[in-house]
């Protein structure tokens, strides 16, 4: 596929998306969806991907649905944004909470409505100092969507999600990470720096076991305590029989730095 409206990149264990359309602040087109899902399988085929990086191009990471594409007004008929939820965002986001590798979020400017929920949906969400989280759609009398109203009130606790929700106030990242709604605020000029370090561990990292890791933590949100030591028995077991697992206790018996295969 012919990408216009993202760009993907593949080296080193590390895919990278880019949202590219930074005149309208990377808001999501038709178009990006299906370059978004078409991207987001070649990262799911790559055996070589190790961690995949979502990012935005210029000056936002993502402004949400592009409203341009919407052209409703008043006395308009209406249109029926469940099917663009089923066909474009519930895909994303799971297809995002699913990869089995780490997903890391570098919000490099604003993030509203479903481009906040989709940098949600990652696995590692780091913001610069000048981004900034906006639940924008209760401005245009939407619900939060692409699983805000599921990642809010766990990150962040009810009485804040509702507020987030119902106001549409911006949370600037520095706030968005003291709540622990993100990972990591850091300075704009230490921001792509700190991000190729990330990427560069990921990339080396036990990748198969990260993901044991997210399907379990992913798992917890709706299970007992019982149903989750359980899991982890299960995963513990599987990671026990692995390349990765060996290697990693024969590095540290061997004072020596692992060299993970990423099974
Ligand atoms: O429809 C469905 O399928 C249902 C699913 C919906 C999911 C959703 O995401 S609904 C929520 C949609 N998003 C919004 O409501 C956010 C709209 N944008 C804003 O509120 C502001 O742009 C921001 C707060 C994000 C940033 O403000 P600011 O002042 O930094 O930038 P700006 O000047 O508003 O935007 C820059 C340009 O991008 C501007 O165009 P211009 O004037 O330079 O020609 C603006 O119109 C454009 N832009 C920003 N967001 C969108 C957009 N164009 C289309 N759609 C957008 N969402």
């Amino acid at each position: 596929m012919n990408y216009e409206q993202i760009r993907y990149e593949s080296a080193d264990g590390i895919a990278r998306i880019t949202l590219n359309r930074p005149d309208r602040l990377n808001s999501f087109t038709t178009r990006m969806h299906g370059e978004l899902r078409d991207a987001l399988a070649r990262v799911a085929d790559d055996a070589l991907a190790r961690v995949l990086l979502l990012t935005g191009e210029g000056r936002g990471f993502c402004a949400g649905q592009d409203l341009a594409d919407r052209a409703v007004a008043p006395g308009d008929a209406p249109v029926d944004l469940g099917a663009s939820i089923e066909s474009h965002y519930r895909p994303l986001v799971l297809a995002l909470r699913s990869l089995p590798l780490p997903v890391v979020c570098a919000v490099n400017g604003v993030a509203a409505g479903a481009g906040a929920n989709v940098a949600l949906a990652c696995d590692l969400v780091v913001a610069c100092r000048s981004a900034s989280f906006i639940q924008a759609f209760c401005k245009i009398g939407l619900v939060p969507d692409s699983g805000g109203t599921y990642f809010l009130p766990r990150a962040v606790g009810a009485a804040r999600a509702m507020g987030l929700a119902m106001l549409g106030e911006r949370l600037p990242a520095e706030q968005a990470a003291a709540w622990g709604l993100i990972w990591k605020c850091v300075d704009d000029a230490e921001f792509a720096a700190t991000i190729d370090a990330l990427l560069a561990e990921l990339a080396q990292a036990p990748t198969a076991g990260l993901a044991a890791t997210k399907r379990a933590m992913h798992a917890s949100a709706n299970a007992t305590l019982e149903e989750q030591l359980d899991r982890e028995r299960d995963l513990q077991r599987m990671r026990g029989q692995s390349d990765d697992y060996r290697e990693g206790v024969a590095a540290f018996l061997g004072k020596r730095a692992p060299r993970f295969s990423g099974r």
